[in-house]
């Protein structure tokens, strides 16, 4: 099952060590296939099937980032 890739800026990420700590939290996650950062950007694009959004933004607010 394949749904729309869920989007999320996340403004404190400013290094490659961001991107790893929000890839190693939402990553583990159910549903999540894989997680892309654009560091200019700072959005986060988490792809997969039935993935529960309040369960990313409690993985990246674990990883010590919040989610605008
Ligand atoms: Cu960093």
């Amino acid at each position: 099952m394949t749904t729309e890739p869920l989007t999320l800026t996340v403004p404190d990420m400013t290094c490659d060590h961001c991107v790893q700590a929000v890839t190693a939290g939402v990553s583990p996650l159910p549903g999540v296939e894989s997680v892309e950062i654009d560091l200019d950007t700072k959005l986060v694009v988490v792809r997969g099937g039935d993935i529960d959004r309040a369960a990313v933004v409690a993985a990246i607010d674990d990883a010590g980032f919040d989610v605008a």
